[in-house]
This record gives C-alpha cells, sequence and structure tokens, in this order.
C-alpha cells in the first residue's frame, strides 16, 4: 500500500501520513455505494433531509477540529479556514431543503396527462482540487445526497485531512455506511476509476482544464454525466468614475485572497488610463499592507502556496528581469512561501498575463475606453469570473452583459455565493453548481403518461 506524507505548507514539517487508496479499494466503494443507493433513494424525503441537517450539526460542532486541519495541511489563514469549513455546514443546510422540493411537473395533452419525476442518477463521482478542500467537497456532496445519490469523493493528494473528517462525521450523524465515502489518493488512480466505471453515473470535477478535458473526453465514452469547473483568468475592471479608494483597498484580496490559489482570483486588473497612476498609488500600500505569515495566526491574511513545486511553478512567472512594479513581502526560511506581486507594464504575450498563475501575481493593464475594456477582458480563453468598478449603472449592467464569464461582482472583490449558480463560460468549465437548481443536474428528468381514456 502506498502513502502520501501530508506536509505542513507554512513549516515543511509532516503533518501525518495517509494511506492511499488503491484501484481495487476504489472498486470496492464504487460497489459499497452502488448497493447503498436504492436504500438511499427510497429515504422519505423528510427523512434525508433531518439526516443532511445531522450532518451539518455534526460539522458544526467539529468546526474548530476542521479548521484546524486546514490550517495544518493545506496552509490556510485560521480565519478563512474557520469560514471553509462553516460553508460546508451552510451548504449542508441549504440543500437539506431540496429532498422535499424535488418535484415535478403535471402538463395536461389529449386523452390524459403526462407527469414529470426528478430521478436521482446513482452513484455520483467527486473529484476535488488542492485550493479550497472543503467548500469544493461540498458544493458537489450536498446536492448529489440530497436528491437521492450516493457520492464517492476523491480528495486532492496533497490535501485529504479534511474530507476524510467530514466523511467520519458523515457516519456519526447517521447516514448510512456507503452513502457518502472519502477515498484518499492518486487522481491517476482513484478519480481515473471513478471516471472509467460504469456504475458511476456522473463525474464532478474541479481542478485545471488540462485534466477537465481528459476527463470529458474519457466521460464521453459512457456518455457518463459530467459537471467541469475549471481554470480562471479573471478581470478586475477599474474605471475612472468609480470609487477608487475601495477599489484599490479590496483588489489585493480579489486576487491574493488563499495565496491567489483561487479560480475566481482576479489576476489581471484594467484600469483605465486617466487613473492609473493614481490607482497604483493607492493600490501599493494595499498590497505592502498585507499580513502574510503564520497561518495558526487570526491576524494572518495570507498563508504559504501549497508546496514547493507549486512555488517554482509560480516563481516561473515572474523571471529576472520581469516587470516589478512592487512586492508585499513574505517570511523566510521554511515554509512554501511567495510575496504578493504586481506586475506592470506586461506585454500582451507574457504568461503572467496569459495564463493562470494560481499564485500571488496579478498584473496591471491600461484601457481608454468601454468598448477596449470588454475586448481586453474577453481575451483569454477562459471566462470564470470578474469584477467591474464604476458609478454608471447602465454601464455596470452593460460591462457585466458584455463580459463573458460565468460570475461576475460591481463595485465588490467578491461574487461566490451557495444559493446563486455557480460556474464558467469558455474553457473554465461546462455546467452550474450551488444555486437552487443544483440538485437537478443530479437527476434526470422521467416523463410519464398517463391515459385517462
Ligand atoms: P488538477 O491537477 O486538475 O487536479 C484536480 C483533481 O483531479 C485532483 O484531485 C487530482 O488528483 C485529480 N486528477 C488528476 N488527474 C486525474 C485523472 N487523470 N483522472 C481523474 N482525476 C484526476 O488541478 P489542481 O492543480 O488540483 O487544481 C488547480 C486547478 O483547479 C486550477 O486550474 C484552478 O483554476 C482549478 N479550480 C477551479 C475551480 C472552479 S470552481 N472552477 C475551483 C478550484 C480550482 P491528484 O490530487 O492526485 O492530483
Amino acid at each position: 500500500m502506498s502513502v502520501f506524507t501530508v506536509l505542513n505548507p507554512a513549516t515543511e514539517e509532516p503533518v501525518t501520513t495517509v494511506d492511499q487508496v488503491s484501484l481495487e479499494q476504489t472498486d470496492e466503494a464504487i460497489a459499497r455505494a452502488a448497493a447503498a443507493w436504492p436504500a438511499w433513494r427510497e429515504v422519505a424525503p423528510g427523512d434525508r433531509a433531518r439526516l443532511l441537517r445531522a450532518f451539518a450539526a455534526s460539522v458544526d460542532s467539529h468546526l474548530e477540529e476542521l479548521a484546524g486541519l486546514e490550517v495544518a495541511g493545506s496552509g490556510h489563514p485560521v480565519g478563512a479556514a474557520r469560514w471553509e469549513a462553516g460553508q460546508v455546514r451552510d451548504v449542508l443546510l441549504y440543500y437539506s431543503a431540496a429532498p422535499e422540493r424535488l418535484i415535478g411537473q403535471q402538463i395536461p395533452v389529449p386523452g390524459g396527462l403526462n407527469v414529470t419525476f426528478h430521478e436521482p442518477l446513482g452513484v455520483v463521482g467527486l473529484i476535488v482540487p488542492w485550493n479550497f478542500p472543503m467548500p469544493i467537497l461540498s458544493w458537489g456532496m450536498a446536492p448529489a445526497l440530497a436528491a437521492g445519490n450516493t457520492v464517492v469523493a476523491k480528495p486532492a493528494e496533497a490535501t485529504p485531512l479534511t474530507a476524510m473528517r467530514i466523511g467520519e462525521l458523515a457516519l456519526e450523524a447517521g447516514l448510512p455506511e456507503g452513502v457518502f465515502q472519502v477515498l484518499p489518493g492518486k487522481g491517476s488512480v482513484v478519480g481515473q476509476r471513478l471516471v472509467d466505471h460504469p456504475a458511476v453515473r456522473k463525474i464532478v470535477f474541479t481542478g485545471s482544464t488540462e485534466v477537465g478535458r481528459s476527463i470529458m473526453a474519457a466521460c464521453a465514452q459512457q456518455v457518463k454525466r459530467v459537471t467541469l469547473e475549471l481554470g480562471g483568468k479573471s478581470a478586475n475592471i477599474i474605471f475612472a468614475d468609480c470609487d477608487l479608494e475601495r477599489a484599490a483597498a479590496t483588489a489585493p484580496y480579489a486576487v491574493f485572497d488563499n495565496a491567489g490559489q483561487d479560480c475566481c482570483s482576479r489576476s489581471r486588473i484594467l484600469v483605465q488610463r486617466s487613473v492609473v497612476d493614481r490607482f497604483m498609488a493607492l493600490f501599493e500600500p494595499a498590497v505592502r499592507g498585507m499580513a502574510v505569515g503564520d497561518p495558526a495566526s487570526a491576524a494572518t491574511e495570507m498563508g504559504p502556496l501549497i508546496s514547493a513545486a507549486h512555488r517554482d511553478h509560480v516563481a516561473s512567472f515572474v523571471p529576472s528581469g520581469a516587470p516589478v512594479a512592487f512586492r508585499g513581502h513574505a517570511p523566510s526560511g521554511k515554509g512554501f512561501w511567495y510575496p504578493p506581486t504586481v506586475l506592470a507594464p506586461v506585454r500582451p504575450d507574457d504568461p503572467a498575463y496569459t495564463e493562470e498563475v494560481f499564485g500571488p501575481v496579478v498584473t496591471v493593464t491600461p484601457f481608454s475606453d468601454e468598448a477596449e475594456a470588454v475586448a481586453v477582458a474577453n481575451d483569454t480563453p477562459y471566462g470564470l469570473s470578474g469584477s467591474i468598478w464604476t458609478s454608471d449603472v447602465g454601464r455596470a449592467i452593460r460591462v457585466a452583459r458584455a463580459v463573458e464569464t460565468g460570475n461576475l461582482s460591481v463595485n465588490s472583490h467578491s461574487s461566490v455565493r451557495y444559493w446563486t449558480p455557480f460556474g464558467g463560460f469558455k474553457q473554465s468549465g461546462l455546467g452550474r453548481e450551488l444555486g437552487p437548481d443544483a440538485p437537478d443536474a443530479f437527476t434526470e428528468t422521467k416523463n410519464v403518461f398517463i391515459s385517462t381514456e
């Protein structure tokens, strides 16, 4: 059996070791999930709702433990980690209302009527990345369970600890054996088997566009349902007529949150030319003032990167001679630290400007007018997120409609709420998660004609 050593990204010290699930064990888990499904789909809606609420309560009473695991195993600042554990509770509670609302339609037709049912799919495979181990797990798990499916989840190899604990909490809360299982292991073994196994009826994948593309191709072999949440290269568009102080003060959090390891990171700041100098003068102290350091400290705003290899990857976007306008600070010594870094002016073919860095590196690019801002924002294969700063309501709506992304905020740096739909345009993904309709994506609509003749 292979074993993975989880490292604390802030200290490089081992946290614990985790036994990796093998191919055979993956097959056994899928068989357990398939065996558990007929009984789970028959649980009365009110009882399924009660079990999900008990699961939420169990998460709630272990928030500090879960947050502590994410601080140690992923390097997330403790304030963020507490919020992430709270998100698991809240998403479970939100979707605990769904079992009693999976209602169909009745459609009068000549000679009778048709009724529709939302039928659960069966076993759902959930593949989770390392950047937000808890929230992204819950976004797939909660609506899939609520809709009457059983779930087999694979956390990222590097960050399995919170998902494994959440799997235990599900059992402690009373979810039957086999309904929700967590399999720590490699993507190439466990993840690939979930994709290839015919008993797994849907894959929910969050991760890189490259792996997402191969998963979509593999799912096509069995016409398997798939939701893809992939990469991003989002724009933070700042017009001259906005509250520039607020835009500059919040811009660091729009890109350096979670050390930039965020698919929604606004890693391209586009600023109207007439206010670029003033924006940079306001942005610089905001970046230098970010509290980067010990994730266990409540005052910390940004922690380390996930691994040494990822730090090397991020650093490769800032070679010597790169146009560094200014930088924040980062601790020296042990830990996978990288300072918040602002690049300007950047060439349009600079990889830091065109590719997803997934680290605390942002570019600043001027634009002349609204049309140019939209064209530049859309000049990317991605389309996940973005922000628009302006005091002109008409412009805010015009630009929001014109920018090809799934999730935008106006005069705010954040746009993700679990009760609103989330997902990408273009190569940022396929399908939507969250929001009131999410359970429907874990069902098939069945249409039945009933003769009255
Ligand atoms: P990936 O390398 O794509 O890994 C994501 C998950 O897929 C991991 O659990 C990984 O396992 C697994 N995996 C790898 N190869 C696989 C295969 N052949 N078959 C099945 N599963 C496989 O991404 P990452 O580096 O962890 O995450 C960063 C990326 O995720 C970024 O591009 C980011 O933008 C994106 N992301 C998107 C969103 C949304 S909601 N759109 C949210 C967060 C992150 P291992 O752990 O073994 O590698």
